[in-house]
Parts: structure tokens; sequence; C-alpha cells
């Protein structure tokens, strides 16, 4: 599946002011660079050797730079690569570009270097994605995670799978094509162990998809209470910014305010509500169903109270509405004389913290509540999948695999129990790509954006 063009890309989008770089990859990279760089010695004569010269486009140097070239296989793509780094503007990024065009290049699809990579086997699929979760990590533990997919440790976790299960198919399979040296039950049982071994590895590396999933979007965080307790000066002092507007007046904050800050390397995302009360106005009723729906969604709920006002019906109302496992009760404006009964909380959550958002008196002991409240997302040895696929692809091996153990168990022919472990078999090998349709390729790469 050799392509035959030379893509041509700026690799770096945002290298506006800074070093912009421009790759090229396929058959033509190099002599259509030498046309555009000129250096001593010329690009090409030394691989993996950064050469200085002068970049022409448009028949007129525009910029010095630098250039380096890879050989095939040898580079990331698989392809001959050469890669030309310049100042970072958009108009000479472009005119680079442009040049590389006129000289017979393409423009790269988004993604279209790591396919391209992909497709000549210097990388898997899941190897792959992981180049994507890479550039888009919005925290350090999915930075790491995604690391260590992109080395290949998911890969590898998944090939080690499919050992197992070729292992109990050869058994098997021996069995069937010479059927004088049936499998004894010792062997069966052996057969059997292994394969509740695959069913359990991969249930549990399925399972860690909702926590990965939620460390890459942010944990949610929502902030709900009865009207003018701070909901929204608290958003406001959490995010260090204006977002939300604050005023004495019930009932100013309508629909759902959302803002994204990061605690101790955790992405978290606030969500503000509309306060809880008895109302007629649509749009205020409309919000608090909003508020209502939120909280039961989110990771955490700050379920927030005015120390400084007596216990009201409203408060009543938002306690009701409460997923209580997952709040964390703030009583908010103590720097007012205190007017609240606490003794109608009692017992109702583990988590009580004390804060004046208007002073900012207390935040700090909210932050550490709500870190040791985050929920924990499951690993299995340090990797998280972060992928619908890779879920999909898992569930079908647990139910494959549980077939094929029942099946055995229950003394059916083993003609059946292939099969199920050929199904097993053809799953993992989605999961890492051996054999995948054009469309999954095509939908798993425009995730991607354009140089990469
Ligand atoms: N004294 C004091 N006033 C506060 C505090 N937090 C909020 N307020 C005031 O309470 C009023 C309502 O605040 P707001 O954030 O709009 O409440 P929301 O309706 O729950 O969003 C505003 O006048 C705020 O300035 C606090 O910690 N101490
Ligand atoms: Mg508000």
């Amino acid at each position: 599946m050799i392509q035959t063009d030379t893509i041509v890309a700026i690799s770096t989008p945002k290298g506006e002011g800074g070093i912009g770089i421009v790759r090229l990859s396929g058959p033509k990279a190099l002599p259509i660079s030498q046309q555009m760089f000129r250096s001593q010695p010329p690009l090409g004569q030394r691989v993996r050797y950064v050469e200085y010269g002068q970049i022409w486009a448009g028949g007129q140097s525009v910029d010095t730079g630098v250039a380096w070239f890879f050989v095939g296989p040898h580079s990331y793509t698989g392809e001959d690569t050469v890669e030309i780094s310049c100042h970072g503007s958009m108009l000479i990024l472009e005119s680079v570009v442009g040049e590389a065009l006129r000289l017979g290049a393409t423009s790269a699809e988004p993604g279209e270097f790591t396919r391209r990579a992909y497709l000549n086997g210097r990388l898997d699929l899941i190897e792959a994605e992981a180049v994507i979760d890479l550039i888009q990590a919005s925290s350090k533990a999915s930075l790491e995670n995604a690391y260590g997919q992109a080395g290949g440790r998911l890969s590898g976790m998944v090939r080690a799978l499919k050992k197992q299960v070729v292992r109990a198919l050869s058994l098997l399979e021996i069995g069937l094509d010479f059927s004088e040296e049936d499998i004894d039950d010792f062997g069966r049982q052996a057969i059997q162990d292994s394969l509740r071994e695959v069913v359990d590895f991969s249930s549990r590396l399925a399972d860690t998809f909702e926590g990965t999933k939620r460390r890459q979007e942010g944990y949610l965080i929502a902030l709900v209470g009865r009207s003018n307790v701070g909901k929204s000066t608290l958003l406001n002092t959490l995010l260090g910014e204006d977002r939300a507007i604050v005023t004495p007046i019930p009932g100013t904050t309508r629909d759902l305010v959302e803002g994204r800050t990061i605690w101790s390397g955790d992405t978290v995302r606030l969500v503000d509500t509309a306060g809880v009360r008895q109302t007629d106005d649509p749009i205020e009723i409309e919000g608090i169903k909003r508020a209502a729906k939120i909280a039961q969604e989110a990771d955490i709920v700050f379920a927030i109270f005015d120390s400084s006002t007596p216990w009201c019906d409203d408060d009543q109302a938002v306690l009701d509405l409460l997923p209580f496992e997952k709040s964390i009760f703030i009583f908010n404006k103590i720097d007012l004389a205190s007017l609240f009964d606490r003794t109608k909380l009692e017992n109702r959550s583990s988590s009580v913290v004390e804060i004046s958002a208007l002073t900012e008196q207390g935040i700090d002991d909210l932050k550490r509540e709500t870190s040791h409240r985050m929920p924990l997302s499951k690993d299995v040895d340090g990797i998280g999948i972060s992928r619908q696929r890779h879920q999909d692809c898992l569930f079908r091996v647990v139910k494959s695999t549980t077939a094929a153990i029942e099946l055995l168990v229950s003394g059916q022919p083993d003609e059946c129990v292939v099969f199920e472990l050929r199904e097993a078999l053809s799953s993992l090998g989605e999961m890492i790509g051996e054999k995948t349709d054009e469309d999954v390729l095509d939908s798993i790469f425009s995730e991607f954006c354009i140089g990469k």
C-alpha cells in the first residue's frame, strides 16, 4: 500500500511568532525540498543532519532556516521525509507550503502523516490514536496515559492477550486435526483457566474507560443551592475571573455557566446553576430543572448554603434534589454573623467546609476536600483505555471468550469453541488495527489536526 504522492503541511499550526516547521513526506520529499532549500552541502547528502540554508519560494529567498532529511523507512511516516524549520510567520510558512505544492506536492489531510506511519507499519492503530491523545491531553494523568499508549504499553497488553488466545486455539485445533490426540481433561482445564484470565484482564481493561474519559474531559463539579447563597461568587473566585454575573437580586443566574480550571494537575469543569427557589418565571423554572439534572450528572456537587441567613424552605428544596454521596456541604459567607441552623444538615454528608467566597477564607480547604473526594480512576498497570472503539473491541473479546469457556465446560464440540475463539482473536486484532475498514480509519484520523 505504498503512497505515490508527496504530502506537505505546516506541522506547527500555532507557530506564529515562534518556530514554524513544514513537513514533507513521500517519494519526492527530497527532490522537492532541494529546489526550495539551498545549503552547503545540499540537503540529502547527509541523513539526519541539520543543514543551514536559504529557503526559496516564488523565485526569491524568503527566509533562512534549517532542514533535515530522514530516509524511509527510518522516519516517522516510514517514507522519505524532510522537515524545514523557519521563522514562524504564517506568511513565510504558507509561502513555503505554496512552493512545495507548485513543485508537485499535495496538501496533507488531517492526520495524514500519522496515517501513513500506520499504513507503513511504523505504528499500530492504538499507538496512532494515542498520538491524538498526547496532543489533546488536558491533565498530567491523561498525558502520562497517552504517553504510555503511544509507547506501545496498551498494544503490548493486547498482543499478550492475543498470544494467550492463540495458544488455546492451537491446542484445540491439534485435537481437531488428529482426533487420536484428543486433549485430556488436564489439558482442557488448563485451557479454561487461561481463557478465564483473558476474560478477567479484558474486562478490567474495558472498565477503565469511564475513568479515563472523565479525566480527559475534566471532573464535573456542579454548584447547587438556593438563590443568593453565593454560587456565582464562588464560581468566579475558583476560576479567578468574572465569569458569572453576581448581584444581590435573586434569580440572576438562569442558565448553566461553565468554566474550566486545573487543580493539582487535574482538569475540573465547574458549572454554576440557577438558584433553587419557588418561582413562576418559566425561564427560571427551566434553569432549576437544568440545575437538578447537572447535579445528577456531576462527579461532585458543591451544595452551598448561606450561613448568614436562617434555614428556609428553598434550602429544604435543595436538600431534596441532592445526591448526598457525592455532595460537599459548603457554608458560605462566614465573614458575616452566623444565623444558620446547621442541625438541619446533620449526618447528611461526610464533607462540610466553611468558606467566604468574598474574602476567599477557606477556599484552600475546599480545594483540598474536593481533591480527596474525586472519584478514583481505575487503571490496569497504569494504563486506562481512552476510546469507545477500544471498549467495544474488549467487550466483544469478553463475550466470545466467555462463550468459549461455557462451551468447553458443557462439553460441546471443539469446533464451536474454536469458532468463538477466532471471534475473540479478530476483535483483538481489530483493536490494534491489523485489519481495519477504510471508513474506521477515516473517522480516527479526522480527529487529528493537519500536519500531524
Ligand atoms: N458577605 C458576603 N457576601 C457574599 C459572599 N458570597 C456572595 N456574597 C454576596 O451575596 C450576593 C449573591 O451572590 P451570588 O454569587 O450572585 O449568589 P447566587 O445567587 O447563589 O449565584 C451578592 O451580593 C454577593 O456579593 C460571601 O462570602 N460573603
Ligand atoms: Mg448566581
